[in-house]
């Protein structure tokens, strides 16, 4: 088919988000001591069908869980987003979360929003053949940047939808303005429907991050390839460990990669070092308990109104509003 950006139920629109120059910070986290790299660098053609492959994994239950927590509560969900409104995804990825929804919230208008125009086109548009009663209106944009397409929504009731703990690679304090930012988007009635995985027991966390497969290894260790494309170096990702456990006091799943052996490469006039046993500090994955999340949004100014938890009390979906 052709690419009309408007047609029937579904419409697009590009504020062309601009990729930056990414590589500079890339290369400036490598040389850094700790070296430190934005998991935002995970999600290439190959991380990201790791990820997938991570969320079928026996050890993960965040993805799981929380999309049986929607199935299971779409109705009470629906029930507090209300009649006719304007259900905006930030990061939408897939899309398959909100399809859980769909059918029972019967927003105005859907606005999937991510950052890759390909994917997003691709499977906001498949939504929109698969659900003709429903209006999707795409927007390709960088949320972390600007919430200026809010701008040319439709009047109604605003409800972000924003799944699966992403939340939780944020520092507490970055999780707090980016409530803040929603906030202000969901003036002066909206909002938000917000996946936040639990603090729970460590080995539970541990295996979750660990597993048995291998996956998540592979998904950490791929970030080694992304570098190595970046950059135009050639480290060797066998050279590196995947290290990954639960910080109990910073109450955060921190991922690494250690290098197995002294290796260096240079990029831009640069050098960059590893000695043996130096790691790379790769993601932060923040886990809270009930009630510091709600704490978390309260000090942003978002109230809560409930909250759904599973009976093994791994996942929680927060319904907050201005
Ligand atoms: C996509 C950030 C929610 O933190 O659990 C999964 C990413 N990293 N396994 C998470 C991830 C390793 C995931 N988030």
């Amino acid at each position: 088919t052709s690419d009309p950006r408007s047609a029937g139920n579904y419409r697009f629109t590009d504020y062309h988000p601009s990729a930056g120059d990414g590589r500079a910070e890339l290369l400036a986290g490598l040389v850094a001591s700790p070296k430190t790299i934005s998991p935002k660098w995970f999600y290439d053609e190959a991380g990201s069908q790791l990820f997938d492959a991570i969320t079928r994994t026996q050890e993960y239950y965040p993805t799981r869980t929380e999309k049986q927590l929607l199935i299971n509560h779409a109705a009470g969900i629906a029930d507090l987003c209300g009649p006719d409104c304007v259900l905006i995804e930030p990061g939408s990825g897939s899309c398959e979360k909100a399809r859980l929804l769909l059918p029972a919230i019967r927003p105005k208008v859907f606005v999937p929003v991510d950052i890759s125009a390909d994917f997003l086109q691709q499977s906001a548009r498949s939504l929109a053949q698969d659900m003709p009663w429903l209006s999707v209106h795409a927007v390709c944009a960088d949320f972390n940047r600007s919430w200026d397409f809010t701008k040319a929504l439709p009047p109604g009731r605003r409800v972000i939808f924003y799944p699966g703990s992403t939340i939780g690679n944020l520092e507490p304090e970055a999780a707090c303005g980016f409530l803040k930012q929603v906030r202000d988007v969901l003036e002066p009635e909206g909002a938000a429907i917000i996946g936040v995985d639990l603090h729970k027991s460590t080995p539970r966390l541990n295996a979750a991050y660990n597993d048995t497969d291998g996956v998540t290894e592979a998904f950490n260790r791929n970030l080694i390839q992304r570098v190595n494309h970046e950059l135009s170096v050639s480290f060797d990702p066998q050279q590196f460990a995947h290290r990954a456990f639960y910080n109990e006091d910073l109450r955060r799943i921190e991922m690494h990669l250690e290098a197995l052996t002294a290796q260096s490469q240079s990029s831009e006039g640069q050098t960059i070092t590893f000695e043996s046993g130096d790691t790379l500090h790769t993601e932060n994955s923040y886990k809270y308990a009930e009630e510091d999340f709600i704490a978390l949004a309260r000090q942003a100014g978002l109230q809560h109104q409930h909250t759904w938890i599973d009976a093994e009390q791994l996942f929680s979906v927060h319904f907050l509003r201005v």
